[in-house]
């Protein structure tokens, strides 16, 4: 769809809310707007919508670093992350929509043995599934990344990295524009400034949603929500072993192009990246405290500051532009919660703490058969709600960008 008489035309389209749909999607972020572009694509079911309480990507879909990487530590962890960075290399012919992804390699420092030997664990891990990733040393990361300080006399001397050429970043609200429209153009109706304040259960199965526009009656939900994932699952009943944490980041000034590597340091709690603009991206680890607070505080910038110093201390001039931060659902083990709940029809695609935005695609892929068949595909099964009961658990803390 091309401009027309030099107008271009909407990407996707208002609509009046239907009094019923075949299914409702709760969040208009890229996980609910890529299981609807999904669902309508590869299973026929169109009469779909997605709600959000504001405009789509609001959420934690605008509020990412915009890193993609498949590299974690557990085989359930690398087989789905990988699913989503092969996913993501087609999206932009996929969509039709240049979502900018540059696969430029991913660097996770080690500054001390025990961070050199989780590399290790999780690069050994990550081959055995057919992911690249090795462990290199000083000197290699010096090649890749001149003004990183890898002199031994640093606080934190760097020791080692794991290395993840298939990693880079991608524009974020490209992702989020680009599943919205081919959603809309395979009939998917897109409700934004829609707010879901109650979910209808009747004899333990979802009947409806209300909103602030009005009820709709449908058969099947799917809270794929972040930062208010416990209060829509509480909605129908169903208590999520979640706690919700701001993550804080901040953006630079642009500058030439001299970085193309991500770069992230869990010891200096900091992860770098600059864009195609040149802007420099830094993000941190979650506040050490629960809240649902999305104001930036000076505490982040000062020690983003000096840990981006003490990393490459030649930004000493940089100016940052803006400050932000974004809700990160965490669950116990670190990995995300997928599947059907106790109450029938109603789904979750909930708790991605740190990892949300990367596995957009391939959640949107996994949720849209499981709310077409009732039943989640073999990619998903490790992260079912039931696991907290049953106590298999998918323990990925140490894949996390930085430490929490
Ligand atoms: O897991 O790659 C990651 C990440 C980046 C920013 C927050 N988490």
């Amino acid at each position: 769809r091309g401009a027309v008489g030099g107008k271009w035309p909407r990407a996707w389209r208002e609509h009046d809310l239907g009094s019923s749909y075949d299914a409702v999607i709760i969040g208009g972020g890229v996980h609910g707007l890529a299981t609807a572009y999904y669902l309508a694509r590869d299973h026929g079911m169109r009469n779909v919508a997605v709600l959000d309480k504001a405009y789509i990507g609001s959420g934690g879909s605008g509020r990412n670093t915009a890193i993609l990487r498949s590299n974690y530590l557990t085989p359930e962890g690398v087989r789905f992350y990988d699913r989503s960075v092969k996913l993501y290399e087609h999206l932009a012919a996929d969509l039709n929509y240049n979502v900018m992804f540059s696969q430029r390699g991913h660097l996770t420092l080690a500054h001390n043995d025990a961070s050199l030997r989780t590399m290790h664990w999780r690069t050994e891990v990550n081959k055995l599934q057919g992911v690249d990733s090795s462990v290199i040393d000083p000197d290699e990361i010096k090649k890749l990344v001149p003004y990183l300080d890898t002199s031994p006399g640093t606080r934190y001397p760097i020791l080692g990295a794991l290395y993840h050429p298939p990693g880079g970043i991608v524009r974020h609200d490209a992702v989020v524009w680009g599943y919205a429209r081919g959603a809309d153009a395979h009939g998917v109706h897109i409700h934004q400034q829609t707010e879901v304040t109650g979910i209808d259960v009747s004899h333990g199965r979802v009947t409806g949603v209300q909103t602030n526009r009005g009820r709709i009656a449908t058969p099947v939900v799917l809270n794929a929500t972040a930062g208010w994932a416990t209060l829509i699952s509480d909605m129908a009943g169903v208590s999520m072993p979640v706690q919700t944490f701001p993550l804080q980041a901040a953006v630079t000034e642009p500058v030439r192009p001299f970085l193309d590597t991500v770069v992230v340091s869990g010891t200096l709690h900091v992860y770098v990246s600059q864009t195609d603009r040149g802007e420099l991206v830094f993000g941190a680890s979650v506040d050490p405290f629960a809240s649902y607070s999305m104001r930036g505080s000076l505490e982040f910038t000062e020690g983003i500051a000096g840990h981006v110093l003490e990393l490459m201390p030649a930004l000493h001039r940089m100016k940052l532009l803006r400050q932000w931060a974004g809700l990160c659902d965490m669950t116990p083990d670190y990995s995300p919660i997928m599947g059907p709940t106790p109450v029938e029809g109603f789904y979750v695609d909930v708790g991605w703490g740190t990892y949300g935005f990367k596995a957009g695609p391939v959640s949107g892929e996994a949720m849209a058969a499981t709310l077409a068949t009732g039943k989640p595909p073999e990619i998903i099964a490790a992260f079912g709600l039931d696991r907290f009961a049953d106590g298999r658990l998918v323990g990925e803390k140490g894949a996390a960008a930085v430490g929490h």
